[in-house]
């Protein structure tokens, strides 16, 4: 693995900050992506002390900011071999007759739309190669809706989907295509969701022990270290509590 090049969307925080630093300790050369420049810097600059990093700022949802920024990569960090769709959040979680348009709009462009921009940006040279990794951060709202998580569980089916969709247009070309799903894990994810109520969000994970950041981050180095005919397709992550999507045991 050391010197291949990853890409990570979404790493300056949660998920995506946990497989960037795991990665940078295994000597992978990383770019990192996120929107706040303040925490790619610092990021870069601990990761740096263990192995090559370039930064990228771009909105996902920003088509031409996503390309040309890509296109730019230097020489040195443009033959990506793992592509790590991470970059995602949920953005309220109300009835279908009560949410939000801007917050439906934000999950499907950010979700949905931004890894697609990002995936076929990063292609083509990979195709061209012969060789990559396409790791998609799915859901288990992706694979079973939840009471209000309407839009944000289409969102990750949506992944899903696009997933299956992928790995059977990419197969023969030498490109492996999974999803991990994670179930419920401590990150910046409900803060987000619940627009910066931390009180609300802090009680998403009371009285049971989610995932850790970290726990995902293993086992997408798992996905990623293994013999070079070996796909993991599509795996399901969630904490001893939690049985589906709808069954969290609290007690
Ligand atoms: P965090 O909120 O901690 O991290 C989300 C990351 O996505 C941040 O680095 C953020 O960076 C980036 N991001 C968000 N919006 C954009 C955007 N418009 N453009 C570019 N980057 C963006 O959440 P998690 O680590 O939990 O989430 C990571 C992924 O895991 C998501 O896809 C999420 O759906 C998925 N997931 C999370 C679960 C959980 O329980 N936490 C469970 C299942 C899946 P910045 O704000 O700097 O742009
Ligand atoms: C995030 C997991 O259950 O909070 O995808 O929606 S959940």
């Amino acid at each position: 693995m050391q010197n291949k090049i990853a890409f990570i969307t979404g790493a300056t925080s949660g998920i995506g900050m946990a497989t960037a630093k795991l990665f940078a300790r295994n000597g992978l050369k990383l770019i990192i992506c996120g929107r706040r420049k303040d925490r790619l810097e610092s990021l870069a600059k601990e990761l740096s002390l263990s192995t090559e990093v370039h930064t990228l700022s771009f909105d996902v949802r920003n088509k031409e900011e996503v390309i040309s920024e890509i296109n730019s990569l230097p020489k040195n960090f443009s033959n990506i071999d793992i592509l790590i769709n991470n970059a995602g959040n949920a953005h309220g979680l109300e009835n279908i007759d009560e949410g939000s348009i801007d917050d439906w709009d934000a999950m499907l462009d950010i979700n949905v739309k931004g890894l697609l921009y990002v995936s076929k940006s990063i292609l083509p040279k990979m195709i061209e190669r012969k060789c990559g990794h396409i790791i998609n951060i799915g859901s288990t709202a992706g694979k079973e809706v939840y009471p209000k998580g309407n839009v944000y569980c289409a969102s990750k089916h949506a992944v899903d989907a696009i997933n299956q969709g992928m790995r059977i247009d990419l197969n023969g070309k030498g490109i492996k295509v999974g999803a991990i799903n994670p179930g419920l894990v401590e990150t910046e994810f409900s803060k987000v969701r619940f627009k910066g109520d931390t009180e609300k969000a802090d009680q998403v994970y009371q009285r049971y022990t989610p995932l850790k950041p970290k726990d995902i981050a293993e086992v997408i180095w798992f996905a990623v270290t293994r013999p070079p005919h070996v796909n993991i397709a599509d795996l399901t992550v969630m904490c001893l509590d939690q049985a589906s999507s709808t069954i969290i045991n609290k007690f």
